[in-house]
């Protein structure tokens, strides 16, 4: 099997980093292609808890290389605590590889996105604060620092200057802040350099010859489909490309070289940051799946909002990613419901919506259609085959497949690397 892009289907926050651990087993690579130390990916081994930011999940597997990709943006001093960090619970880093095309997240970027956030005031966007934005709108812009440019003290100056000139002006006469010396940014980045310059490489090229050989590369994507600044809810998205799509472009591989896209979806939906969300609760409901499900930010700590599972979004996340499979995780949070409603459509201004409409409008207005399904009892987190599920959460379980159109490839039942069925 060569490469796997793993996407998160929702807003975020489903379980992808649990899934990526369990299919560390079967790859050699682990390739985190887009987003950066906003991420918060947990993987719960032997009861430690892991929580993977800026690193693949998979650097947690002995045997698996992990790879940062050049669509990932790297804070340097959060890259070497994260890698100081594992070591110092045992994890080995030492083979980990990043692209020199990568870009780095400068101090004046995580200033200018908090920053920008206090000033949106009511309207903000609600981002983890920790440069993301900013850096990824440097990129674009022409004015980014690369990971390569930390080994060329006259470039890095170059454009670090360049990109001052901006932000100074924006900083003083708009936000009424201090301007940033150059001096100090330079000499901030150079001091990480050599520290980081052993784990630099072509990652691109050297993916394609893992690829070649017969390697397993998995892809794993961070934030999920719905936050993708080309097919999120946009603005209220991370400002990278999560969608399958983005896998190619973050990680430097051709399409013709995936061969599975798996969706990670959680059984019912949570958002963290603002934007529109129609099954959100904001009930005793909605209370009782934050405090089961646990759902807190794993970077920011903030309360995630919560809601039902909403079938229009996870059909439009199957179409925009070409999934091939899905997993569908946190299915034992749902126990002790007693029926358990699934979004099927919207109603828009006295309008049915089986899909999702066409503007931001409309989906701000969206109100969910549900149908409700049995819910059941039983704790269901030791159960390992279908058969060991109660009748109503099977059908739970088939009443989703049949009505994403895609089929489910395993059940996640609780927070453990083995509370999880797999069906094929
Ligand atoms: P940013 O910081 O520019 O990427 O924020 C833009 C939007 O993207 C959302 N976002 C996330 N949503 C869910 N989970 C994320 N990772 C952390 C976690 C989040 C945390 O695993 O819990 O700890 O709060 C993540 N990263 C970005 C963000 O909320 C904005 O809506
Ligand atoms: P990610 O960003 O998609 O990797 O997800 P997070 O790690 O941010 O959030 C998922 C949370 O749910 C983590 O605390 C996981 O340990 C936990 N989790 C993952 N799968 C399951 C599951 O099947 N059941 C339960 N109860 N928890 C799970
Ligand atoms: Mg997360």
């Amino acid at each position: 099997m060569p490469a796997i892009v793993l996407v998160g289907a929702q807003w975020g926050d489903e379980g992808k980093g649990k899934v990526t651990d369990l299919l560390g087993s079967s790859i050699d690579y682990c390739v985190r292609y887009q987003g950066g130390n906003n991420a918060g990916h947990t993987v719960v081994v032997d009861g430690e808890t892991y929580d993977m930011h800026l690193l693949p999940s998979g650097t947690l597997t002995p045997g698996v290389v992990p790879v940062l990709g050049n669509g990932v943006v790297i804070d340097p001093a959060v890259l070497l605590h994260e890698i100081e960090l594992l070591e110092s619970r045992g994890v080995s880093c030492s083979d980990l590889l990043i692209s020199a095309n990568a870009h780095l997240i400068a101090p004046y970027n995580v200033t200018l996105d908090k920053v920008t956030e206090r000033f949106l005031g009511k309207n903000r966007i609600g981002t983890t604060g920790r440069g993301i934005g900013p850096t990824y709108a440097d990129k674009v812009n022409r004015v980014g620092v690369r990971v390569q440019d930390l080994f060329d003290p006259g470039i890095l100056r170059q454009k670090v200057e360049g990109a001052l000139e901006q932000k100074n002006h924006l900083l003083v006469k708009v936000y009424n802040r201090r301007a940033i010396e150059v001096d100090s940014i330079v000499e901030g980045f150079l001091g990480y350099a050599d520290a980081i310059r052993p784990y630099v490489t072509d990652t691109s090229a050297l993916l394609n010859r893992a690829l070649d050989e017969g390697k397993v590369v998995l892809l794993e994507g961070a934030q999920g489909a719905l936050l993708d600044v080309d097919h999120g809810t946009y603005p209220f998205v991370t400002s990278s490309n999560p969608t399958a799509g983005g896998a190619c472009i973050g990680s430097g591989i051709g399409p013709t070289r995936i061969d599975r896209v798996i969706g990670v979806l959680k059984a019912y939906t949570t958002r963290v940051g603002s934007g529109p969300f129609p099954t959100e609760l904001h009930d005793g409901d909605g209370d009782r799946l934050r405090e089961i499900g646990g759902e807190y930010g794993v970077t920011t700590g903030r309360p995630r909002r919560c809601g039902w599972l909403d079938v229009v979004i996870a059909r439009y996340s199957s179409r925009i990613n070409g999934f091939t499979d899905y997993f569908l995780t946190k299915l034992d949070v749902l126990s002790g419901f007693e029926r358990i409603p699934v979004c099927v459509a919207y109603e828009v201004d006295g309008t049915r919506h089986d899909e999702m409409p066409l503007t931001q409008t409309e989906f701000h207005h969206a109100k969910p259609i549900y149908e409700y399904l049995d819910g059941w009892s039983e704790d269901i987190s030791g159960c390992r085959t279908f058969e060991d599920l109660p009748r109503a959460a099977q059908a739970y379980v088939k009443a989703v497949e049949e009505l994403i159109g895609t089929p489910i490839a395993g059940i996640g039942v609780g927070r453990g690397r083995d509370a999880v069925i797999v069906l094929r």
